[in-house]
């Protein structure tokens, strides 16, 4: 057997025998019982925290915790959904105290660099702001967390500021979850301004239109050109418009936007009631009219608070989300349903043979899921 201090024992094969340890100076030392050995240095495992311990930290003002909460949030892992949601309840008595705004506008129309003038200014004035992106439009899209921050050099340093990249992939009622639930978190860490980008086109707008308090458009000179279609749209939800680049040679075409914009909002309902949506110009550049900007939404917050409508609004939003989110899950319960799927494609090899009318068709599916939610009673 071998004797662990007696090398010589473990003379290889090919070593003839009797030969010194002169001749053949080599030895092959004893491998390790992988059983028996003590690691010198453990294992690094990473802490797992309790929910009362992140609760605990993200009021304590703990940013490595509350980044840890945010991750648990944002994960898809059914065993963190327990954990994110006990995190949520927790904290919930401690949000509702910031001012959220949401920033939508064209790619380029510079949304990263008015957060970034403007959340600086705040935070020299010791302000405590946190800065989420939201893109429901995939994972796709990763890449401009990267260029957002990099945008937000100076507000990236920040001592109170926090910027957060929008949660990647999942469902467009994932990433509304996981946004929303962010923004809680951040509140009750004591952020008081909550600035939200939308990233990507599509249903960023509603999805952030129906999480803020006042939603701001940042919109590019040429206004008149192409006011119809999609950007009429989010002016009507939009509680201000504003002409952004607004300096050098394009100051004088951004104020001329300004007035084109003026216009088509005298033709529209405001987006909330007791206010006038109104356009501004401004350059995230100079800096000029950005704190103009924020006055702005101040005046609107103060309206909010004082009429009560901040509040009503909240729980609108509130509950058509928890709407939002049962509908999402009866909607995946009933289409996933096998007997449901498999009716539905007989229902599409009927339609495709043009054997039965629509309306034939969804009757004799609502009879399959009706047939279904019987047998669950
Ligand atoms: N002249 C001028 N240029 C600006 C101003 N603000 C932003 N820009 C420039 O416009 C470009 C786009 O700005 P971003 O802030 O990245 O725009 P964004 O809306 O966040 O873009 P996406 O996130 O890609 O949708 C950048 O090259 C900025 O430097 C401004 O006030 N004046
Ligand atoms: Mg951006």
């Amino acid at each position: 057997m071998a004797d662990e201090n007696n090398y010589d024992v473990y003379k290889p094969e090919w070593i003839p025998e009797g030969a010194s340890n002169e001749q053949y100076p080599g030895f092959v030392m004893t491998g390790v019982d992988a059983k028996k050995a003590k690691p010198k240095a453990p294992i690094y495992k990473p802490k797992k925290y309790t929910a009362e311990e992140l609760i605990n930290g993200i009021i304590n003002h703990d940013r490595m915790l509350l980044s840890k909460a945010i991750t648990i949030i944002e994960s898809n892992a059914p065993k963190h959904f327990e954990l994110g949601q006990e995190i949520i309840k927790g904290i919930l008595p401690y949000t509702g105290k910031s001012i959220r705004v949401g920033i939508t506008g064209v790619p380029g129309a510079g949304k990263s660099t008015f957060i970034e003038a403007l959340g600086s200014r705040l935070c020299q004035q010791g302000k405590k702001v946190a800065v989420l992106a939201v893109d429901p439009s995939s994972s796709i899209t990763k890449g401009s967390i990267l260029g957002d921050k990099t945008r937000m050099e100076t507000l990236s340093k920040a001592a109170n500021a926090f910027i957060r990249p929008s949660p990647s992939g999942g469902t467009l009622g994932g990433v509304t979850r996981k946004s929303r639930e962010t923004m809680l978190l951040c509140e009750a860490f004591g952020y008081e301004i909550i600035l939200v980008e939308t990233v990507g086109v599509g249903q960023s707008e509603t999805t952030v239109r129906s999480m803020v308090d006042f939603f701001l458009m940042v919109a590019l000179t040429g206004a008149g050109d192409d006011l119809q279609g999609i950007k009429k749209g989010i002016m009507e939800i939009a509680d201000a418009i504003l002409v952004n680049k607004a300096d050098g040679d394009n100051k004088q075409r951004a104020l001329v936007a300004r007035a084109d914009y003026e216009q088509v909002l005298h033709m529209l309902r405001p987006a909330t009631e007791g206010w006038t949506t109104k356009a501004y110009t401004c350059s995230s550049y100079t800096g000029e009219g950005v704190m103009e900007m924020w006055s702005v939404i101040e005046e609107f917050n103060k309206m909010m608070v004082d009429s009560g409508r901040l509040d009503k609004r909240r729980k609108d939003q509130t509950m058509e989300w928890v709407t939002h989110m049962t509908e999402e899950h009866v909607h995946n319960l009933v289409f996933n349903n096998p007997q449901v799927v498999e009716a539905m494609a007989k229902a599409e090899d009927l339609i495709r043979h043009d054997q039965i009318s629509a309306t034939m068709a969804a009757q004799n599916l609502i009879d399959t899921i009706e047939a279904e939610l019987r047998k669950v009673q």
